[in-house]
């Protein structure tokens, strides 16, 4: 098989300038040496050009960046797509959360009921209504269920990307008031940190894959770093303490690659600024090392 990576430098989706040195961090870190036994082929595509404007607030739209994160995500809506279209399988590097539209809109396209497995501290279901911040990055999950501002929610001419029976997130512990009540509405399945505790790594992934392995016809993992206990994973904007542990993210990780369900993934939020020597870019090649099927034997 053959893995094709897009880095999405990406910044303008939040405040914290740095998270656009991402894709370098992870390459940097060494995902070509991690990855390349399991691969026959890796083919890195580089990263797409976001450029460095000045951070501007629509004050109509309370959506930071708006044009600028619309316009680059649907160049990356279309590089993801061609690499679906040649049957490699997509890796994204962010950039922040907010490039999960246009991967997203790129991959969705090529089936008919996609699953997504949202992990993060977060749940990323905001709208310009509900948003405390104005960040996009905060709204992509409700962007891909179709709602949202039409630049974002209709990307490349179609809505919703997936449907809400079909999201799984885990991880979260920093929901906001609007946020919770579209969980409710939505009916999307959510594993707290309260849960993670509770039943365990092993019950939630074994029941998340029992959930979508039927009912959808692929799988995308969005992998938000703030996912992790910030002890682990330090280098992120956003980061929310009493996280996923480092052992217990690689166990979902394994048992996602033993599932055989994943057939695209993204890995965002990695911001070396902010980081410990790496230690954030370091950690999330090691997940991807797991997720794509690295064994300890
Ligand atoms: C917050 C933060 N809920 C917002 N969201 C983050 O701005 O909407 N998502 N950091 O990953
Ligand atoms: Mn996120
Ligand atoms: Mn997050
Ligand atoms: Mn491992």
């Amino acid at each position: 098989r053959k893995l094709s990576i897009i880095g999405m430098p990406m910044d303008l989706g939040q405040m914290r300038r740095g998270v656009d040195m991402g894709p370098s961090a992870m390459r940097y870190a060494g995902i070509y040496e991690n990855l390349s036994t399991l691969f026959d082929e890796i083919d890195d595509k580089g990263d797409i050009a976001i450029g460095r404007p000045e951070v501007v607030v629509d004050p109509k739209s309370n959506l930071r960046n708006l044009q600028l994160v619309a316009e680059k995500n649907q160049e990356l809506a279309k590089a993801v797509s061609k690499v679906v279209e040649e049957g490699a399988f997509p890796l994204v590097l962010g950039g922040d959360h907010s490039i999960a539209i246009g991967t997203l809109a790129g991959i969705a396209q090529h089936y008919k009921t996609l699953g997504v497995i949202w992990f993060d501290a977060h749940g990323d279901l905001n709208t310009a209504e509900t948003s405390p911040t104005g960040n996009i990055h905060g709204m992509p999950l409700a962007v891909n269920i179709g709602l949202g501002h039409e630049l974002l929610t209709n990307m490349l001419g179609y809505s919703p990307k997936v449907k809400p029976e079909h999201v799984v997130i885990i991880g979260a512990r920093s929901l906001d008031e609007g946020e919770r009540k579209l969980i409710k509405e939505k009916g999307i399945k959510v594993y707290t940190m309260h849960e993670v505790d509770r039943l365990g790594m092993t019950k939630v992934m074994e029941e998340t894959i029992a959930y979508l392995k039927d009912k959808t016809d692929g799988v995308h993992l969005s992998l938000d770093l703030d996912g992790l206990d910030p002890t682990d994973a330090p280098g992120v904007g956003t980061p929310v303490t009493g996280g996923v542990s480092y052992r217990e993210s690689h166990l979902a990780m394994e048992m996602l690659a033993e599932s055989g369900i994943i057939t695209s993934a993204e890995f965002v939020e990695v911001n070396p600024i902010l980081d410990e020597k790496n230690k954030t870019a370091a950690a999330a090649v090691k997940l991807m090392g797991s997720l794509f099927g690295e064994k300890l034997l």
